[in-house]
C-alpha cells in the first residue's frame, strides 16, 4: 500500500468553506484541480488549500483556526480547508501570486506589481499553509507541495520541525535568471523551494533555468543535461531536481468522447454552425494564453484571403477569473472590443468569424466540443505546459482533428503531430490557419496518431508515481532560521 499522501495547493478541488445554504460547494475549473483530482482519488490521501471563504478580518481567521474545517469526498479524499481572510486573499493571492509570481514567471516583466505589503501576505500564508499542513498530516506521511502561490512552504515546514519528506510540484514555468532576478524577494523563493527533498519542474528548460539561478546562493549543482533528476549541494543539505511533464486523465476523456449523449451534442453542436468547419479554444481568461493573439491571426487570415469570410465558424469560450486584478478586467474589456470589431469589419448576413463565450463549459460540454471541433487552437504566449492539448487528442478516438499548438506551451515538444505556430508572428499563425483549414484526412490521421502515444502513456497518475518516486536529495537540516 502507498504510504500516507498530503498534497497542499493553494485551492482545493471544491469550496467547502462557503456558507451552508449557498448551494452545492463551487466546482474551480483549472489545470491543476484537473490533474491531481485522479491521482488522490486513486491513492488516497488529504489535500490542504484554502476553503474559498473571504474571512472578514484576521480575528475571523483566528476563530475558524480554532475550528479546522475538513471533509471527506465519496472518494475518500479528505479536503482540509486553511481560511484566510479578505484581506490575505487581496495581498497574498491576487497581489503577490496573481500580479507579482504570475507575469514575471511567464516572462512578462512589465505586467509585475511588486508590492512589499503583498510579499508580507504572501509570506504570512505560506507560514499558515505550513502550520495547517502540520496540523492535519500524521506522523510518517509525505507531504507533496504545489506551485507558485507556496514556494516558502517546505523551508517552512522544515523550520516548523518536520523532518519527513517534503516534494515540491512547479506547474508553471520557472523563467530565465535575468528575469527572476528582477523578484525583489528572489533569495527567500530559492531558500524556500530548496528546503525540499525533490524540486520537479514541467520541462527540463524550467528546470534549468531554476538551476542557474540557484547557483547565484552558492548552490552547487553539476552541469545541467537538462533532463534526468540532478542533485544540488547547498547549504541546509541537499535536493534533487528534476523535470517531469504532467498528464491527464485520458481515461476520463476517452469515455466521455464514447457516451452517446456526448456525441449526440458534437453533432448538434457542429449543426449549429451549418457545414462550415469549426475552430475551437477554450481557456481561463488569460493574457498568457495569447487569445487576443488569436483573434487577430484570424482576422489576419481573413485579410488575406477574404474568400475565407463565410466558411468557417471560431468558437472561442473564455473561463472568467481573477476580475478582482486590474491587468485582467483589462484584458475582458480588450477582448470585447477586439471581438465586436472584427465582428463589426468581417462579418456578413447569417455569419460573424468569432462566436465568444464568456462562461466555463462543464466537462461532457468541453469534450463534445472538442468533438464538434475541427481545428483546436491552443496557442499561449507561455504556459508551463497546457492541458487543453492533450485533452483533445485523448477525445478524437476517431482519429480526426488538427492541433495547431504554440511552440511556447511546455507539452509542444511532446506532441510532434501539432502545427507548431509562434502565436506572436500574425502572418505565420495566419498561414498555419489556413493550412488546418484544408489539411487532407490522411494527414490529419497520421498527425493524430503521432500524439496518442505521449498522451496515453502519460496519465496523471503516471506523472504522479513518477514525481514521488524519486530518491529523495540527502537530508534537509531542520532547524530554525535566523
Ligand atoms: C496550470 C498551468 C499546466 C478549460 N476550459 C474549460 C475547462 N477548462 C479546463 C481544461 C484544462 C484546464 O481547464 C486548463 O488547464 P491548463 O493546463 O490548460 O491551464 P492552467 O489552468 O493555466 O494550469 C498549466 C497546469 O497548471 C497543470 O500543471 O498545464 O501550464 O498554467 O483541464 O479542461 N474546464 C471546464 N470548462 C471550461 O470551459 N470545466
Amino acid at each position: 500500500m502507498a504510504e500516507g499522501l498530503v498534497v497542499v495547493s493553494n485551492r482545493l478541488p471544491y469550496d467547502i468553506g462557503r456558507e451552508p445554504g449557498r448551494g452545492a460547494p463551487k466546482r474551480n475549473v483549472g489545470g491543476l484541480v484537473n490533474a491531481i483530482e485522479p491521482v488522490l482519488a486513486e491513492r488516497g490521501g488529504k489535500w490542504v488549500g484554502w476553503d474559498g471563504a473571504m474571512l472578514p478580518s484576521a480575528a475571523a481567521v483566528a476563530q475558524s483556526w480554532a475550528r479546522p474545517r475538513s471533509t471527506r469526498l465519496a472518494s475518500g479524499v479528505v479536503l482540509c480547508g486553511v481560511p484566510l481572510s479578505e484581506r490575505d486573499v487581496a495581498r497574498y493571492y491576487h497581489g503577490a501570486s496573481n500580479r507579482a509570481l504570475w507575469p514575471l514567471f511567464h516572462d512578462f516583466p512589465g505586467k509585475t506589481v511588486l508590492e512589499p505589503e503583498d510579499w508580507v501576505a504572501y509570506r504570512e500564508v505560506n507560514r499558515r499553509f505550513a502550520e495547517a499542513t502540520l496540523r492535519y498530516a500524521r506522523p510518517g506521511e509525505r507531504i507533496w507541495v504545489h506551485d507558485f502561490h507556496l514556494m516558502l512552504v517546505p523551508r517552512l515546514l522544515r523550520e516548523l520541525g518536520f523532518g519527513g519528506r517534503v516534494d515540491f510540484f512547479l506547474h508553471i514555468p520557472f523563467p530565465p535568471a535575468e528575469i527572476f532576478r528582477v523578484l525583489p524577494w528572489r533569495e527567500e523563493v530559492l531558500r524556500g523551494l530548496l528546503g525540499a527533498n525533490t524540486i520537479v519542474f514541467q520541462v527540463g528548460r524550467y528546470k534549468r533555468n531554476f538551476v542557474e539561478s540557484a547557483r547565484s546562493l552558492g548552490v552547487v549543482a553539476p552541469d545541467d543535461e537538462i533532463r534526468g533528476p540532478i542533485t544540488l549541494e547547498h547549504e541546509e543539505g541537499s535536493t534533487r531536481a528534476s523535470a517531469e511533464p504532467i498528464g491527464i486523465d485520458a481515461a476520463d476523456f476517452v469515455r466521455l468522447a464514447e457516451d452517446p449523449e456526448v456525441k449526440a451534442r458534437s453533432v448538434q453542436i457542429r449543426r449549429a454552425y451549418g457545414p462550415r468547419p469549426i475552430l475551437f479554444g477554450g481557456e481561463r481568461l488569460d493574457y498568457t494564453k495569447g487569445i487576443l493573439e488569436r483573434f487577430l491571426a484570424v482576422e489576419r487570415m481573413l485579410r488575406t484571403n477574404p474568400s475565407k469570410a463565410g466558411t468557417f465558424a471560431f468558437l472561442q469560450v473564455v473561463v472568467p477569473g481573477r476580475h478582482q486584478v486590474e491587468e485582467y478586467r483589462q484584458m475582458k474589456r480588450e477582448i470585447d472590443r477586439q471581438v465586436g470589431r472584427i465582428n463589426g469589419e468581417w462579418g456578413g448576413e447569417g455569419w460573424v468569424p468569432i462566436h465568444y463565450r464568456a462562461r466555463a463549459l462543464d466537462r461532457p460540454e468541453l469534450v463534445a466540443h472538442y468533438l464538434a471541433a475541427s481545428v483546436v487552437l491552443v496557442t499561449p504566449l507561455r504556459d508551463g505546459m497546457n492541458l487543453v492539448a492533450p485533452e483533445f487528442v485523448a477525445s478524437r478516438r476517431d482519429g480526426d482533428g488538427v492541433l495547431v499548438l504554440s511552440e511556447f506551451a511546455g507539452v509542444s515538444e511532446h506532441l510532434p503531430g501539432a502545427l507548431a505556430v509562434n502565436p506572436n508572428d500574425v502572418e505565420a499563425f495566419a498561414t498555419t490557419l489556413v493550412r488546418a483549414l484544408s489539411m487532407p484526412e490522411r494527414e490529419r490521421r497520421e498527425r493524430m496518431d503521432r500524439m496518442r502515444p505521449f498522451v496515453e502513456a502519460n496519465p496523471a497518475t503516471a506523472w504522479a508515481e513518477r514525481c514521488l518516486a524519486l530518491p529523495p536529495g540527502g537530508a534537509v537540516r531542520a532547524e530554525r532560521a535566523g
